[in-house]
């Protein structure tokens, strides 16, 4: 297994943190959130009954396998942008058969080669470079010695949504660029639906959703060096319905001052920190969205249309 890493992820973190925190309405890139601690919440999060997006997700995937792999085709390089949960790449992995490469793409290095090492041990056959990169900033794929015919993408559980449609369009058009014209896209899409469902999904009732949110400040904790108390914050979600996106924000229960480095940072009482958007798109405006980027060649939704999983191909 040969891991490639790219860019200076260290020296980045502290001006992406001091910028977020500089703007009117603070905020903190959502990326910050998956420390060890923070995947671990995730999982658990996954697992809630209020959390509709992994399990129809996966349901969507294993219900269309067959179709969805003769889409993606054959020998083809699998990129996998952020190495989230193995259940869906192993799904993928077991009914693509011709398979060229997998390479799994994430800023997180002990996630990224722990699921790799435990993935290459049952597919001891199955050819993975690990690339340790933010896939959220320019890349560029490892040299490939193996023999493929084509490049797929593989962007699940809905991340699209953290992007501003128009920070999602400039994403999905470096992507398009960096995998090349023709590859494929295999893309989840979380839908637009009842308001109190996607407050729900957000708002869970055992609280696991607001220590994620928070986690983010203990992760910035280490990251940098700042002294974020999180007995000073709590958490906060809602459906912003004109916008068609769940905002997650961190209120500060007073008025407080937060060292990073040399920085100082005032933040007023009941001021908020934003750490999340995610957007929700209907089939429409998530087609207008990908225009001229992507040709649509196939959405599969669930019976409840609450989740879309969609194969684009790169003009
Ligand atoms: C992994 C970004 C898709 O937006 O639903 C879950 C993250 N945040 N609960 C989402 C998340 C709060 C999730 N994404």
């Amino acid at each position: 297994m040969n891991t490639h890493i790219q860019g200076d992820l260290h020296t980045e973190v502290l001006r992406e943190v001091i910028d977020g925190l500089s703007k009117t309405q603070k905020s903190l890139p959502s990326k910050f959130f998956y420390d060890e601690r923070g995947s671990q919440l995730f999982d658990e999060i996954c697992l809630l009954d209020e959390y509709y997006p992994t399990r129809t997700e996966l349901k969507i995937l294993s219900d269309n396998i067959n179709e969805i792999a003769s889409n993606i085709g054959d020998e083809c390089i699998l990129v996998e942008l952020g190495s989230g949960s193995s259940i869906k790449i192993r799904l993928l992995i077991d009914h693509l058969s011709t398979l060229a490469a997998y390479i799994p793409v994430d800023i997180s290095t002990n996630h990224l080669l722990n699921s790799a090492e435990n993935l290459k041990a049952d597919h001891p056959e199955l050819v993975i470079h690990p690339l340790i990169a933010d896939y959220t900033k320019e890349f560029s794929l490892p040299e490939i010695k193996e023999h493929y015919r084509t490049i797929d993408a593989f962007y699940p559980g809905s991340t699209i949504g953290n992007f501003t449609p128009v920070k999602a369009r400039k994403f999905l058009s470096r992507i398009a660029k960096t995998c090349g014209i023709g590859s494929g896209l295999l893309i989840g899409v979380d839908l637009k639906k009842d308001r109190d469902v996607l407050n729900a999904a957000y708002n869970d009732s055992k609280n696991v959703t607001a220590e994620f949110n928070l986690n983010i400040l203990k992760n910035i904790n280490k990251l940098v060096e700042s002294d974020f108390d999180l007995y000073k914050f709590k958490h906060h979600a809602f459906y912003n319905e004109e916008e068609g996106r769940i905002e997650m924000h961190l209120i500060s229960k007073e008025k407080q001052s937060v060292h990073i480095e040399d920085h100082t940072i005032g933040i007023e009482k009941n001021e908020t920190i934003l750490t999340e958007y995610s957007y929700k798109y209907t089939i429409e405006e998530f087609a207008k969205l990908v225009k001229g980027i992507y040709s649509l060649e196939k959405v599969w939704v669930d019976k409840n249309e609450l989740f879309s999983v969609q194969f684009l191909r790169a003009l």
